[in-house]
């Protein structure tokens, strides 16, 4: 049955894939076990898009059928707490649109009892900067997808420096291009390879 929510993602059918959660949810397939089979689905979809099998309206319909699988996945991961395990901003940089890990990301950390302020995507660095400051978190988790914007989160830490912001404020990195080192390069406090990782490395952070 994962095998054909994978395929059903990847091949972006937006019809049967809310069917065939709750038919694997019915089956007692674990619920991170089918997040794990709707995920491979959108990575398939990206490594066909990359040798030019597929183009953008595939990438944009798989995305489609994801979330629809989402809707009926979302009430089995987790019951959603009061908020007091610490405050967490979450943004993708600017001139990148990808959302779908961010939004795992705050998901499970609201499920973790985190109170999570989204900012969305496509940020600037003073929409980062303005709401940190308005709403005073632990930890900043910024979310890239593309190679280009990455480099958007250096910016973003060096401003937080420059508005005396970076001593209460850790910066929690993630996305599929960057990596430990980048993180490292960039001053950031922690990088997280997925969304149970970095909701471990933001508890860390919060008790640090
Ligand atoms: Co885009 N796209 N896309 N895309 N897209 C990728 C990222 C790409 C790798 C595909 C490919 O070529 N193989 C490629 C980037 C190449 C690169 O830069 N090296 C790419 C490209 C090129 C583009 C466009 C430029 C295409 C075009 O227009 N020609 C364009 C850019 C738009 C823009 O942002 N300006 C574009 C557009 C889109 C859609 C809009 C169609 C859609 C996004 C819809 C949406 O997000 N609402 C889309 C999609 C769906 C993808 C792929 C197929 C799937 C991404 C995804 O959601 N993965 C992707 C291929 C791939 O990733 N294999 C691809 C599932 C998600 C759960 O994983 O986001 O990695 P991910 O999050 C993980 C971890 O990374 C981590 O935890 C998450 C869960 O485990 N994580 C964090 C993420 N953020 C974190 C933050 C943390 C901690 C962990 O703390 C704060």
């Amino acid at each position: 049955m994962t095998t054909i929510i994978t395929e059903a993602i990847r091949d972006g059918n937006t019809y049967d894939i809310a069917e065939l959660v709750q038919s694997s949810l019915d089956s007692s397939t674990q619920p991170l076990d089918v997040l794990k089979a709707m995920t491979d689905g959108l990575d398939q979809c990206g490594k066909k898009f990359e040798s030019g099998e597929y183009f953008l309206p595939e990438l944009l319909m798989a995305s489609e059928s994801f979330s629809e699988g989402m809707k009926v996945l979302e009430p089995h991961l987790g019951q959603a707490s009061l908020g007091q395990a610490g405050k967490v901003i979450l943004g993708t940089v600017l001139g990148d649109v990808h959302d779908i890990g961010k939004n795992l990301v705050g998901f499970l950390l609201k499920s973790a009892g985190f109170k999570v302020i989204d900012v969305g995507t496509d940020n600037s660095t003073e929409v980062f900067i303005q709401a940190v400051k308005e709403h005073q978190p632990e930890v900043l988790g910024l979310s890239a997808l593309l190679t280009t914007t990455m480099l958007g989160m250096e910016d973003i830490i060096k401003a937080l420096d420059s508005e005396g912001l970076r001593q209460k404020t850790k910066v929690i990195i993630g996305g599929g291009p960057v990596s430990a080192r980048f993180a490292e390069q960039i001053g950031a406090d922690a990088y997280a390879s997925d969304a149970v990782e970095g909701i471990r490395k933001i508890k860390e952070l919060v008790a640090r």
